[in-house]
């Protein structure tokens, strides 16, 4: 297979991308990365320019979970059918990745965005702005191996006090993430969100609907390159984005955007909450009992951490609900992991996720 590097790596292409290429992908296919996603649709890019995609029935074949499924951002080897149409035959490992638990009852991840070097954690001031949201995808991000920045947006809508009280509110809170406070009306922080991004690097907009994450984007392009819309009067947003993609900057950076959320699940995050919440961890490790709850034991150092006015309750109530919609999120998978091996005994049935 042939690897044209030098402007692949203009989408990001590095070297570990390019040794899994060479393992992974047969002589007759091409790397690309998936630039757009659009339910059962993508665009591939590479050094030639952008096509329209499917995923070929034998990959969904192979695929035992919608994860595995290409995402935003993914490297993969497609086998280009004619001028403007190519087919996914493999998705390499990620390197990083983002991603959620799917709304509803059942356990399965979605994931939004693959191989991300910056994740912006998008909160409005207006409306929007929550700790322990925030704290969520903070999880999600460290989980992911993403490292996060948190943007305020639609700093013109509230005074300098209120800007300053909101952002001791999230350092009060025991973040110590970068924050760039940003709007999108005036400009203010957006040199600093240009000088950040660098070239070949990939970042990914996560938050809610009508936060500003799109507009965001043309301010980037200086162009309107995707369409946005206002939000209602009670501030709440509408979902305009309805697809994922993945925009290249004039600087040689890349940018994904992606619709509002919702719900964001938190699942399998053990290793996330651990940076999210390295305080508590600590001070558990000195707690008298190993599997202490934090909430009645007795010796318990995270309950003397809050009484000595040391660790607020708002942070330890938001671990403990955090840890055990974690644990309980890992075990119904397990559990539904264990019905469905069960059931694939009998042979493969062609069963799809969708
Ligand atoms: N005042 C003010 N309004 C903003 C700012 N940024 C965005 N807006 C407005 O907020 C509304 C929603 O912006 P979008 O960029 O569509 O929001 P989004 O986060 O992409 O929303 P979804 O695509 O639904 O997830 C639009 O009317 C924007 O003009 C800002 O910094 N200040
Ligand atoms: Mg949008
Ligand atoms: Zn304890």
């Amino acid at each position: 297979m042939e690897i044209k590097s030098r402007q692949l790596s203009e989408l990001g292409l590095d070297q570990w991308f390019i040794d899994k290429a060479g393992e992974l992908c047969q002589p007759e296919q091409r790397l690309a990365r998936v630039t757009v996603v659009d339910r059962g649709w993508y665009v591939v890019s590479n050094e030639d320019g952008d096509v329209s995609a499917r995923a070929t029935g034998k990959f969904l074949h192979g695929t035992d979970s919608t994860s595995d499924m290409p995402c935003v951002g993914d490297w993969v080897c497609v086998h280009y059918d004619s001028e403007d149409s190519a087919s996914i035959h493999m998705v390499l490992p990620r390197k990083s990745f983002l991603r959620r638990k799917s709304a509803g009852k059942t356990i399965e991840f979605q994931m939004i965005a693959a191989n991300i070097d910056v994740a912006f954690i998008v909160q409005s001031c207006h409306y929007d702005f929550n700790v322990p949201r925030l704290e969520r995808y903070l999880v999600m991000a460290s989980e992911g191996q993403v490292e996060p920045v948190l943007v305020l947006t639609k700093t013109d809508l509230v005074s300098a006090e209120e800007l300053a009280h909101l952002i001791a509110e999230i350092r009060h809170g025991g973040i110590s993430t970068r924050i760039i406070a940003l709007s999108n009306v005036t400009g203010a922080g957006l040199d600093e969100i240009r000088e950040l991004m660098g070239f070949g690097k990939t970042y990914c907009l996560l938050g809610s609907s009508g936060v500003g994450k799109t507009t965001l984007i043309n301010e980037l392009t200086g162009q309107d390159t995707l369409k946005t819309r206002a939000v209602s009067d009670s501030g709440e947003g509408r979902h305009t984005t309805v697809r994922r993609q993945l925009i290249v900057l004039a600087q040689g950076a890349m940018i994904i955007d992606t619709p509002g959320m919702r719900e964001i699940g938190i699942f399998a995050a053990s290793e996330g909450m651990a940076d999210s919440f390295d305080d508590i961890l600590e001070l558990s490790q000195c707690c008298r009992f190993n599997n202490c709850s934090h909430t009645n034991e007795p010796g318990c150092e995270v309950l003397q951490a809050i009484q000595d006015g040391k660790l607020q309750q708002d942070r330890a109530d938001n671990y403990a609900k955090l840890k055990r919609e974690s644990e309980s999120n890992e075990a119904s998978y397990a559990e539904k992991r264990k019905k469905s091996k069960g059931s694939e005994k009998g042979g493969k049935s062609g069963m799809k996720h969708r």
